[in-house]
């Protein structure tokens, strides 16, 4: 199932399907201590999907900034930890693109509501650009748009399904990514959403 999209990238389709109960499982389970929340960007613009984290350090913005920290704000209290299933996953599908050793301490889960999507953007708020990020998306599918180095290279599109996984590294570390509006349908098991699981190393 391992396709290579481009250097550095790969698409590793439905490798997660027989999981895909278990992970929304614990999806729920962590919403019901961290809740899935509508996070504000620096420029004061609400974020269309809607997000929650798991595990030792969890991805926020907010009118301050872009950071990684080890509280919810919306709490005071840590991150609920990583489901092991959770780590297995990232670790298994960063090992089939030929990088090992891959230990995530950030989940960012994002859920998508119809007409929810996200602009092209870099992921850089992480400590060090030698770990790839995995990605897995659950539920409704999506059109992504993966660009390059500069905003300005034209981005390809890459449908994503229910159980496919992303994982990028090396040259395709910093490129611009982003995902189109999501349209509205019923999934059997997650309904009006698409979910997706971001693991990344983001501390030293
Ligand atoms: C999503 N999430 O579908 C996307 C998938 C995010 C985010 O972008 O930051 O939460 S992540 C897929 C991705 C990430 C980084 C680089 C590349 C793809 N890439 O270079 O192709 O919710
Ligand atoms: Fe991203």
């Amino acid at each position: 199932w391992l396709e290579r999209e481009a250097d550095g990238v790969f698409v590793l389709r439905r490798f997660a399907s027989a999981r895909a109960k278990d992970l929304l499982d614990s999806i729920a389970e962590i919403a019901g201590q961290a809740s899935f929340r509508q996070m504000v960007t620096p420029g004061g613009h609400r974020m269309s999907a809607a997000m929650t984290c798991a595990g030792p350090l969890g991805w926020v913005t907010d009118r301050a900034g872009y950071r990684y920290q080890r509280q919810d704000p919306q709490t005071g209290r840590t991150w609920p930890t990583m489901p092991d299933g959770f780590i297995q996953l990232a670790e298994n599908a960063a090992e089939e693109a030929g990088f090992s050793g891959f230990v995530p301490d950030a989940c960012l889960i994002n859920r998508y509501q119809p007409g929810a999507k996200m602009g092209l953007h870099q992921d850089r708020d992480e400590q060090d650009f030698a770990w790839p990020i995995v990605s897995v998306s659950l539920g409704l599918p999506i059109v992504f748009q993966m660009g390059g180095r500069r905003r300005s290279d034209k981005p390809r599109r890459i449908l994503l399904e229910h159980g496919d996984v992303l994982v990028w590294g090396g040259p395709a570390r910093l490129n611009y990514h982003g995902v189109l509006t999501l349209k509205a349908g019923d999934h059997p098991l997650t309904g009006p959403y698409r979910y997706n699981l971001t693991f990344r190393r983001a501390g030293e």
